[in-house]
């Protein structure tokens, strides 16, 4: 019987020298080297680990640690051992992994060890038993008790429709919904990807993104992993050592913030890139200006592609001829993904005419986590997953996102739901309302703002709201300006009108 796990397919990408160096850590204190065998005697020690706590079936496994090739491994153990990876933002406080770790009822959370101390608290009173650290320079409990486990591991039997993973994306009411990813939802889109964007032998990522979302952990990850593809592995995105590393690589994936900090960089230029094949953008729209601006700098030409959590990856600029790559769309819809769109009404739309873009193909998630209804909500009733962006599609059949009907801001390429946040302001006293809006940032591409009213008599200052929002909430949520105001305007219905809030603060960090 063949095995769906995902982790047997991306085993059987690894080259046959499996001596070679799989990753090599750029932003350590010394390089580290990573062979294929290390790879596979590491994730073969922590599953064997794993599968000695006997924990239930399709257990949850949270966790929230820093990048580390430590970390990778243990996504890929996770599923070695045929359990549910669930990845949680470093930047989350308490109150945020209060909730995943509450919903989710993981049987093993692994944190940094600075944060054993609360998160272990949180995940004791919820139910888990097993709670180990893992820090990003190879020290913790979890590795001290997986090296003495045996290095070889026959990887759980699983069909493709098993859960491989949950992803937390916020919901427009403000409570996160947990978009459950199968094996067969991430296989095969890697193998969709590693088609159409043609990779092949000799190529080397640069992996500059975090890995606890879609984009660094499957896209870029699988990406180098199901081609048995060299990974340079950054911590963290600099855009100084990123460009020094690009004469030995040869694909890099960012958000758009990475291209913009890239085109910041001095010693970003054509020479510098020479060696490069591919440049992906996604998780938020790329600006025009920057995509002509690196045409013109490096000579290369962004592909941009479009995706979600739900759904991983949905549609892509053409590989060849690299002048067919449109700026300011995102492509065709990949191999095996439906993609149409509709009206409010659900009526379908000829092209060129904007609607709701609904998806439907293998790379579709299953369903949120324990939310039945929310699920049935988002699926139209011949089941197409309503993705909540607003687009376009041409006479060729290329997508141009135009906005979205879903309230959410994208800073950075992570997501922020404005509902959330107004409820942590909400709750403050002194506070009677508020509204939570994104307006143009050069950075960020848009920036989280508050607009806030106060209770009569209460006096409350923006850089009180902010610094209360900081303790309580990931730091990317938290408003670069928080704006008090006497009140909100409203529409006839009662409405607060957003659009003019985002009128009149469209010019706070853009000229
Ligand atoms: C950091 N800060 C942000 C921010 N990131 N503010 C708004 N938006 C962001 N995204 C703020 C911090 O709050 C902090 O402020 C200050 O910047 C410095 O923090 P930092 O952590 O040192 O920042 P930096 O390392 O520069 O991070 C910026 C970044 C990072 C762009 C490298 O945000 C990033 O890695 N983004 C990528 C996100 C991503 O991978 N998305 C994919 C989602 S998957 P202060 O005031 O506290 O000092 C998806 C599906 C798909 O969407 O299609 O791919
Ligand atoms: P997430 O919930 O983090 O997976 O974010 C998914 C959302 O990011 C999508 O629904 C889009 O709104 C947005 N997104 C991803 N890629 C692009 C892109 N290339 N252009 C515009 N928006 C994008």
């Amino acid at each position: 019987m063949t095995n769906g796990n995902l982790f047997t397919a991306l085993r059987a990408a690894f080259p046959a020298d499996l001596d070679t160096t799989a990753i090599e850590t750029a932003d350590t204190a010394t390089p580290l080297h990573y062979s294929w065998r290390d790879l596979e005697r590491g994730t073969a020690m922590l599953a064997n680990l794993i599968d000695s706590l006997d924990l239930p079936a399709s257990s949850r496994v949270a966790v929230q640690v820093e990048k580390s090739v430590e970390a990778l491994m243990l996504y890929l153990a996770v599923l070695r051992a045929g359990h549910v990876f669930l990845p949680l933002n470093t930047a989350y406080q308490a109150a945020e992994i209060e909730y995943f770790i509450g919903n989710a009822e993981p049987a093993l959370v692994v944190c940094s060890g600075k944060n054993f101390g609360w998160v272990s608290k949180i995940a004791f009173l919820a139910g888990t038993k097993n709670v180990f650290t893992l820090n990003d320079d190879r020290t913790g409990t979890l590795l001290e008790r997986a090296a003495f486990f045996g290095d070889t591991h026959t990887p759980a039997q699983c069909d493709k429709d098993d859960l491989a993973a949950i992803l937390y994306t916020s919901g427009t009411t403000g409570r996160s919904k947990g978009a459950m990813l199968t094996h067969g939802n991430l296989l095969s889109n890697a193998r969709v990807l590693k088609d159409v964007w043609a990779w092949q032998e000799g190529d080397v990522l640069i992996h500059a993104l975090p890995i606890f979302h879609v984009h660094g952990l499957f896209v870029a990850s699988h990406g180098a992993l199901i081609n048995g593809s060299k990974m340079i592995w950054f911590s963290r995105f600099d855009p100084r050592a990123a460009t020094a590393r690009m004469d030995e690589a040869t694909v890099f994936m960012g958000v758009p913030t990475l291209y913009v900090r890239l085109l910041g960089e001095p010693s970003f230029n054509k020479a510098a890139c020479r060696h490069m094949r591919l440049f992906v953008s996604g998780s938020a729209p790329l600006l025009i200006e920057t995509f002509n601006a690196f045409r013109a700098r490096s000579g290369h030409t962004i592909l941009e592609r479009y995706g979600m959590s739900e759904t991983v990856m949905l549609t892509s600029n053409p590989y060849r001829p690299e002048t067919a790559r449109k700026g300011g769309t995102v492509g065709l819809p990949l191999p095996g993904v439906g993609l149409r769109v509709h009206s409010d009404k659900g009526v379908p739309l000829p092209a060129g005419e904007i609607g709701q873009i609904e998806v439907k193909g293998p790379n579709v998630f299953k369903g949120y986590w324990r939310m039945p209804e929310k699920t049935a909500d988002e699926f139209t009733t011949d089941l197409w997953f309503k993705t909540g962006d607003v687009g376009k599609i041409d006479n060729d059949g290329v997508v141009t996102i135009v906005g979205r009907s879903k309230d959410l801001i994208i800073s950075g390429g992570y997501n922020v739901y404005p509902a959330e946040i107004e409820g942590f302001i909400n709750d403050m006293p002194g506070v009677a309302e508020s509204a939570v809006i994104g307006v143009p940032h050069p950075d960020f591409g848009e920036a989280v703002v508050a607009v806030v009213v106060p209770k009569p008599d209460a006096a409350i200052s923006g850089a009180d709201i902010a610094a209360a929002l900081k303790s309580q909430i990931a730091n990317f949520k938290v408003p670069k300006l928080v704006d008090v105001v006497p009140d909100l305007p409203r529409n006839a219905m009662g409405k607060v009108q957003k659009n003019l809030l985002r009128d009149k603060h469209k010019n706070l960090f853009t000229k």
